[in-house]
């Protein structure tokens, strides 16, 4: 297939600034060589940035309380969810290079122009699902599955149409070690799919990936990976901004992504918060580019 490469080197999202530097390290890093020695067409379509003028000003009546850089967050995901939903009508597989994970309200947006029940593996330490009344820090990247589902602020949740872009039965949550009081009440009366660590350790991370892909092949008709690399263990992915250890090992990192190739289910993936102003040499940018490339079916025999 046709891989459309889509850059968004943003991080006010985030309560740490560098994640706008993650794209470029990214490709760096030698992502695309890696991709075109395995025979697929990349083309790199956009870098999605703030225009130069900086977010376009809000009425000053529109309470933001709690969400952190709401103007600059609604204007990147704005632009990033046409952009997405310009490459999917192109028929292109679309990969996101993120910028900090408040990228994925664009993504998801502008995936629900094409798909109607699209499922989403979310592999993240956290889950991504606090609105402003219940974030501890305000810091958008940690609403952004939240508002997929509709929660949070009418001008998040309104992006590329007032609709839920994703159902709570639709999503799969794979790491999880680090949730908040609310998430976990969300998660529950949602009844939310959640692989947390525990259920790693416990069965193992071929068995939840058979399970998260059983689960969700049955009734999605698209399937959206969105993986942050915080949910990689620090030792092995220190360059992001939200680090929580106990996180999974290297294989087993590569495991989920591998196994998702060979089931063949992902229409669409995004690989956020990698922080390189945070990295030990290039390590985190390298693993990315190791991810992505088992994701897309590089196999070591
Ligand atoms: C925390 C951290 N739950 C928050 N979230 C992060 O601020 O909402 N998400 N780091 O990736
Ligand atoms: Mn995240
Ligand atoms: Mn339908
Ligand atoms: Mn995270």
């Amino acid at each position: 297939p046709k891989i459309a490469a889509i850059s968004v080197p943003f991080d006010l999202g985030a309560g740490r600034r560098g994640a706008s530097h993650g794209p470029k390290a990214i490709l760096d890093a030698g992502l695309l060589q890696a991709l075109g020695q395995m025979d697929y067409t990349v083309d790199h379509v956009a870098d999605i940035r703030l225009a130069d003028d900086t977010a376009a000003p809000l009425d000053a009546q529109v309470d933001a309380t709690n969400l952190n850089y709401f103007a600059e967050v609604i204007e990147i995901n704005t632009r990033l969810a046409e952009q997405v939903a310009q490459v999917v009508s192109q028929d292109y597989f679309p990969l996101i290079l993120g910028g900090d994970h408040s990228i994925a309200i664009g993504t998801l947006a502008g995936l629900s122009s094409h798909y109607h029940h699209l499922g989403v593996i979310w592999i993240d330490a956290h889950s991504d699902l606090n609105s402003a009344d219940t974030s501890p820090s305000g810091n958008i990247h940690g609403m952004s599955l939240a508002v997929s589902l509709g929660i949070g602020h009418p001008m998040l949740t309104a992006i590329m149409g007032n609709k839920p872009k994703v159902k709570p039965e639709n999503i799969v949550l794979i790491g999880a070690r680090s949730l908040d009081e609310g998430e976990k009440k969300l998660i529950r009366s949602l009844g939310i799919k959640c692989f947390t660590m525990y259920d790693i350790d416990r069965k193992g991370m071929a068995q939840v990936m058979q399970e998260a892909i059983d689960y969700i092949q049955i009734r999605t008709d698209g399937v959206h990976l969105s993986y942050d690399v915080d949910s990689v263990d620090p030792i092995e992915a220190p360059g992001t901004g939200t680090t929580v250890k106990g996180g999974l090992q290297f294989r087993e990192a590569h495991l989920a992504v591998e196994m998702l190739h060979e089931a063949g289910i992902v229409t669409s993936a995004e690989f956020v918060e990698v922080n390189p102003l945070l990295d030990d040499s290039n390590k985190t940018s390298q693993l990315a580019v190791s991810l992505i490339s088992s994701f897309f079916g590089e196999q070591i025999l």
